[in-house]
């Protein structure tokens, strides 16, 4: 067994392994690996995985590790680099999308595109090249595609970077400026133990739906959903507050209270308002902890507007009974209270209203800073959501500061590409749209996360040149000129795992690359050599010594918090190193209410603000939490026209896109489609029975799926979940990708988060037999030299 040297010795905070010097040892005879849906060990015989068994820790495994065996072999797998036919005769973009490919050696193809981004570089700067890439890439860290591309581009001088996320950005960008933290969101939120001794009223919007528990980026040993959904039931009185009653399972036995889609701010308001006209708040946490709440309150009393945000005001927007609102409210105050939604909510117009009125609720009942009470955004989007803070240190290649300074809010790239020079506001700032001439996407899929596709098509036609590194033939790149096979993870060795999560994880190679696929490190170094920045990108480390850095880096971490790691030779064998139980929950707030002068939150005022003089200096902005009409829902004059509200939720049997072809995924279809949720009174309106094929169409464009007769659904709402790749046919889609469908605006100039569930759309029955999907198969490839 060979050791790197420097892992038998003290390390001290100061990195000093030597480049070269890491050599793996064994690995053990079930090998163990991860995915962003969890661990799982591996039976390998002959050169492929025969089975994937699950990792023996995972009280509720995801059944979506078993595809890959299947997904190893995929007949959609890019196996050679290809450039698009036009590309090469010069087509200006015309055909992306619809065009065939040519094979190209590797080193000519990798001349090829360092000689394109070296021109970029040269005629249009830095700032005429766009790598942001957005994506989930896969698990583990060390190969993370997105870390490696934006890495890569870095060396090169600097690239246009993407900042905040798909999944919370307009609260990531918001909260900041009425929280002084971006706490709330993600790893942060209030323990759940607390949850299970403390609360009285867990307040869930957007619902604790199980299928989002399935993941959790980076790669995860435990699902503890079960153990979740228990310690939060167990005490508190939980409230599915969603217009799907199924966004909780039926075995807790919660209450529903279905609401419109986008409406949450405007019942949070009226359950402020009445706690408040009740005098039942608590003004003594408002005065001491908030500033501006008389502000907020006068605008909920009516006195600033005329409207007083009465529960038969809210009953008219959200569609809840004025009673079960006015009873609801007063069943608050005096009991401890979680006010819990789902990053779902703030994915729509005037997304960052519910998340600030949740925190304006959390705050009049006092809330905030206690065990079990206040609000928190998520616990209801991700595995392990509330779990102890295990603190599982991680680490992938450190990222390089990016010369350029530029990096637009993730979901406005279409906008980006297709408005050079504009300007927006975002965040308390205006800024301006570069120029774009090459694409650079690594580990992201834009044609299933963004929304309006018709248009990002049109955007997409813009660039010069894209490239893509993919392991499959996904809609992306199906729009690129040059496509480099990639490596999936069983393919190469890695350390995975998630802060919220009790292990961190080996991740072992099992078989070898399929085709001719690369490791991203390994394109990105090869790349980097022919722009002369080889060792900016590699600072002189192998893949197996970068292994060995972030192994060692993680030990000292752990050191350094009294916790006595494994040695990487036990780890790699054992699979997994199981990190200590913390101590003490944690509470959100804790320390600021305990001493708010001391702990004072980073605001102008020092406070958690219901007023804030930065967001009244927004167009169209009061200052203080406010119901905004999200322009397509339920109340919009447009309903004449799509009467249904889409809401296009995470699907259950894959990630995203990843794995759609799957037989898990394709399991879950029906005739190769996925299912739009209905209610069945909507549904026979329209004429359409359970089970009909349907097209989904409004001014954007269409798609095409099969009705499923749902009675959890609130009538006049639609589900049609993510994932399914998009097979474009002119504006409509032969599959079921909702982003056809989905309008490209963002949540407000405070986040510019993706709206993607305010959308309005008709459904008609399908008059002809379903077409054939292209997507299937992959694109027609010309043998090189051909
Ligand atoms: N309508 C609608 N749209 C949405 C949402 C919604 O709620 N409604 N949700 C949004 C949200 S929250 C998110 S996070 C986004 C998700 O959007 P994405 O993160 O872009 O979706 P994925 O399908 O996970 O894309 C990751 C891609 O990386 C590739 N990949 C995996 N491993 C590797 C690797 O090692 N190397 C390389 N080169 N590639 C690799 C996979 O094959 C896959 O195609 O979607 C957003 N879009
Ligand atoms: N299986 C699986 N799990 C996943 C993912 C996946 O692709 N597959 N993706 C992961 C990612 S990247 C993310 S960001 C998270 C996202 O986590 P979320 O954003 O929480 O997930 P969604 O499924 O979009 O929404 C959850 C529920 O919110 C409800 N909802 C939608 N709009 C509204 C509204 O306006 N008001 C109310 N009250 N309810 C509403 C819908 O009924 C929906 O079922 O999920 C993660 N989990
Ligand atoms: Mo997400």
């Amino acid at each position: 067994m060979l050791y790197p040297s420097v892992l038998s010795t003290e390390t001290s905070s100061t990195l000093v392994q030597r480049p070269g010097s890491f050599t793996l040892p064994s690995k053990t005879a079930l090998p163990l690996s991860a995915s962003h849906w969890g661990a799982f060990r591996a039976e390998v015989k002959n050169g492929a995985v025969a089975r994937v068994l699950p990792f023996e820790h995972d009280p509720r495994p995801s059944r979506m590790n078993e595809a890959w065996p299947e997904m190893l072999n995929s007949p959609l797998r890019v196996l050679r680099p290809v450039v698009r036919k036009g590309w090469l005769e010069g087509d200006g973009g015309a055909a992306r999308g619809e065009d065939s490919y040519v094979e190209m050696d590797w080193e000519r193809v990798l001349d090829l595109t360092a000689a394109e981004i070296a021109r970029v570089r040269t005629f249009a700067g830095n700032q005429g090249l766009f790598a942001g890439s957005y994506g989930w890439s896969s698990a583990g860290r060390l190969h993370h595609a997105r870390t490696l591309v934006r890495r890569f581009f870095a060396s090169v001088g600097g690239f246009v970077d993407q900042e905040t996320n798909y999944s919370y950005g307009a609260a990531m960008a918001f909260l900041p400026r009425v929280l002084g933290v971006n706490d709330g969101v993600g790893a942060s939120v209030t323990s759940l133990s607390t949850i299970r001794d403390h609360c009285d009223v867990f307040l869930a919007f957007g619902g604790i739906p199980a299928k989002n528990w399935e993941i959790q980026s980076g790669g995860i040993g435990e699902h503890r959903f079960d153990t979740f959904m228990r310690d939060a039931t167990s005490r508190a009185r939980m409230i599915n507050i969603s217009p799907y009653r199924k966004d909780v399972e039926d075995a807790f036995a919660v209450e529903w209270l279905a609401i419109r889609p986008n409406t949450d701010a405007a019942l949070m308001m009226a359950l402020t308002r009445i706690i408040v006209a009740e005098n039942r708040h608590d003004q003594s946490f408002l005065d001491r902890y908030t500033s501006g709440a008389e502000r907020y309150l006068a605008y909920l009393s009516g006195s600033t507007d005329g409207v007083e945000k009465s529960a038969e005001w809210a009953s008219a927007i959200t569609g809840i009974e004025a009673d079960t609102i006015r009873d609801l409210a007063l069943s608050l105050p005096g009991k401890r209270v979680m006010v819990a939604a789902n990053w779902s909510l703030q994915r729509a117009r005037h997304g960052e209203q519910p998340f600030w009125a949740a925190i304006g609720l959390a705050a009049v009942l006092g809330q905030i800073g206690l065990p079990g009470g206040g609000f928190a955004f998520g616990y209801g989007s991700s595995n392990a959501m509330g779990n102890p803070p295990y603190g599982t240190p991680l680490t992938g290649l450190p990222s390089l500061p990016n010369p350029t300074g530029i990096a637009i809010p993730v979901a406005r790239v279409a906008d980006m590409l297709l408005n050079p020079g504009a300007t927006y506001r975002y965040a308390g700032g205006t800024h301006t749209y570069p120029d774009i001439r090459l694409v650079y996407w690594a580990g992201g899929n834009p044609f299933h996360h963004h929304q309006d596709l018709n248009r990002l098509r049109a955007a997409f036609r813009r660039p010069e040149t894209i490239v893509v590194n993919e392991s499959y033939w996904t809609a992306t790149a199906r729009h690129a000129d040059i496509v480099l096979p990639a490596t999936v993870t069983l393919e190469r060795d890695d350390i995975g795992g998630a802060s919220r999560d009790r292990y961190l994880l080996a991740m072992h190679k099992l078989v070898e690359p399929a085709g001719e696929a690369r490791n991203d490190y390994r394109i990105f170094t090869d790349l980097a050599a022919r722009l002369g920045v080889e060792d900016v990108f590699t600072e002189g480390r192998s893949e197996a010594d970068w292994l060995g850095w972030a192994f060692e880096t993680i030990t000292d971490r752990l050191r350094r918090r009294g916790i006595t790691p494994p040695s990487f030779e036990e780890f790699w064998q054992t699979g997994y190193f199981e990190m200590p139980e913390p101590g003490e929950p944690h509470v959100m707030f804790e320390g600021y209410r305990q001493d708010p002068a001391e702990a004072r939150v980073d605001t102008p005022s020092g406070k958690i603000e219901l007023f804030s003089d930065s967001v009244a200096a927004e167009p169209g902005q009061p200052g203080h939490p406010v119901w905004l009409d999200p322009e397509e829902w339920l109340g919009s004059a447009k309903t004449s026209v799509f009467p249904l509200h889409l809401l296009s939720p995470q699907p259950d049997r894959k990630l995203h896109g990843q794995m759609d072809f799957s037989s898990y995924s394709r399991g879950g279809k029906i005739r190769e489609r996925e299912c739009v949720r209905l209610n069945p009174d909507d549904a026979n309106a329209r004429g359409v029975e359970d089970g009909a094929d349907v097209r989904i169409f409004n001014d954007r464009g269409s798609c095409l799926a099969v009705a499923k007769y749902d009675a959890g659904v609130l009538a006049g709402v639609a589900l049609l979940p993510t994932g399914a790749t998009y097979d474009p046919d002119g504006r409509s889609d032969r599959n079921s990708n909702p982003n056809v469908l989905t309008r490209d605006v963002g949540t407000s100039e405070l986040g510019q988060g993706c709206a993607a569930q305010s959308c309005l759309v008709e459904i008609e029955r399908l008059d002809r037999p379903l077409p054939e999907l292209r997507v299937s198969r992959p694109p027609v490839i010309h043998p090189a030299g051909n």
